[in-house]
């Protein structure tokens, strides 16, 4: 295997984690390139469950974690995370644990800025994670946002807190939430240097080296190609690029250097937060899809909204993501349905349309064209092999393959890493 980009296909929670967790085995190095602790990937291994928001999923399986550039970092949530999964026997250090001394960090005013916007929206808010990660992107982009590096400068850190309170406060009292101060501010981050440095390096020497010694990079995506800042449902989407092609730009390598991409898809469609999802279900048949699915955030506990399984979707996701094979996951979710539909298409304003249109109001107005499916009635869950599989099951994942334009590669039948079926 060369290097692999794994990222999702939909809107999150595709199963990436068990995913990356399997492919990890196979790799050197597991790399996140985008995105913080907005994601939330579970893991779970023997009886040992891991809950991972912005650790790389690798460093469960004594493989080497990357945090890229690319990532936005909230050093007291790292600190608590490598805390938490140490209680449960996994050591992370630096040996394991290396992060982009160019990364740039979420601070408290982050969230409480995230939080505050929020909530003036109010019924037309984006359903964000609350955790600071939109605010902290603008800052990076704006050029004023404090990095990792920034800790070990402690009088540029200084200047730097002096131009993000002079934004923030301003903003942050325009929406009639607390203001900060820069003393604790800067106090708590020195504090933090000594804990935090250790981990810095320029990562992407790191990844060249690994590149020309033969190493294998994992790179693994977090949200979901429909919650790509440029290509997802604007503006209820997150506030980083999620395709493949950012794994380049938020890691530090060519563009060569990623490998093969693979597409991440739950048999179904979910959604957490606000936004589009035309194949949304409100009746009995979406309630079970949640209750079976355990369709919970991980990072906020929120229900997921559940549906259909939108092609139309998927395949715009496949073609703007760079994937070249998908992995559909949860498909023992589905089983016992008596009929499935899978959308192959949307309506809007009287015409039909292949892909989801750009505009917030015809996103909102799009109507899914369905086809229609015979469910199977024996079980799909812990399969290992095709021959396994209901023979409706197979002519579902065949039928996808056909309208999203790619192969399903893997199949996913339980959270077991080993209930996993290779079909190419
Ligand atoms: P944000 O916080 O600015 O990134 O939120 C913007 C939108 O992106 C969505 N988003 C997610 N959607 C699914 N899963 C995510 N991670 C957690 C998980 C979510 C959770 O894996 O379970 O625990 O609730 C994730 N992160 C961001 C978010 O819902 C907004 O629509
Ligand atoms: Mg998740």
């Amino acid at each position: 295997m060369a290097n692999v980009a794994v990222i999702g296909a939909q809107w999150g929670d595709e199963g990436k984690g068990k995913v990356v967790d399997w492919l990890a085995s196979r790799a050197d190095v597991v790399v996140r390139f985008q995105g913080g602790h907005n994601a939330g990937h579970t893991l779970v291994v023997g009886s040992q469950t891991y809950k991972l928001s912005l650790l790389p999923s690798g460093v469960v399986r004594g493989k080497l974690g990357v945090i890229g550039n690319g990532v936005v970092l909230d050093p007291e949530h790292l600190l608590s995370e490598i805390e938490k999964v140490g209680a449960q026997g996994l050591r992370v250090t630096p040996e394991n644990l290396r992060i982009a001394e160019n990364v740039p960090l979420i601070l408290p005013l982050h969230p409480a800025l995230d939080k505050a916007r929020e909530a003036a929206r109010g019924e037309g808010k984006i359903g964000t994670t609350g955790r600071g990660i939109g605010p902290a992107y603008e800052d990076k982009v704006a050029r004023r946002a404090v990095r990792l590096c920034d800790l070990a400068e402690p009088e540029v850190l200084s200047r730097k807190l002096d131009e993000l309170l002079l934004h923030h406060n301003t903003l942050l009292k325009g929406l009639g939430a607390e203001t900060f101060e820069k003393q604790a501010l800067l106090d708590r981050l020195l504090e933090l240097a000594p804990k935090l440095l250790p981990f810095a390096e320029p990562v992407w020497e790191r990844l060249d080296e690994a590149a020309r010694s033969g190493k294998r990079v994992l790179f693994e995506g977090a949200q979901a190609v429909m919650l790509d800042v440029d290509h997802g449902t604007y503006p209820y989407v997150t506030s980083s690029n999620t395709v493949a092609g950012n794994a380049a730009a938020g890691a530090g390598v060519g563009p060569g250097r990623i490998g093969y991409v693979l597409g991440i898809a739950k048999a179904y469609a979910t959604r957490v937060g606000s936004g589009p999802f035309p194949t949304e279900l409100f009746d009995d048949t979406g309630k079970l899809l949640g209750e079976r699915g355990h369709e919970f955030g991980t990072v906020t506990g929120r229900p997921r909204r559940c549906g259909w399984f939108d092609a139309a979707m998927v395949r715009q996701a496949v073609k703007v993501g760079g994937v070249d094979g998908l992995v559909l996951t949860k498909l023992d979710v589905l089983d016992g349905l008596p009929k499935l539909r899978i959308c192959t298409g949307y309506r809007v304003a009287g015409e039909t349309m292949k892909r989801l249109p750009a505009g917030v109001a015809a996103q909102a107005a799009a109507e899914p064209i369905f086809e229609d499916m015979e469910g199977w009635s024996g079980s799909t869950r812990g399969a290992r092999s095709y021959a396994e599989l209901p023979a409706e099951a197979v002519k579902y994942i065949r039928r996808i393959e056909e309208l999203v334009e790619a192969p399903v590669v893997l199949l996913s039948t339980s959270p077991e890493r080993d209930d996993t079926i290779v079909l190419r």
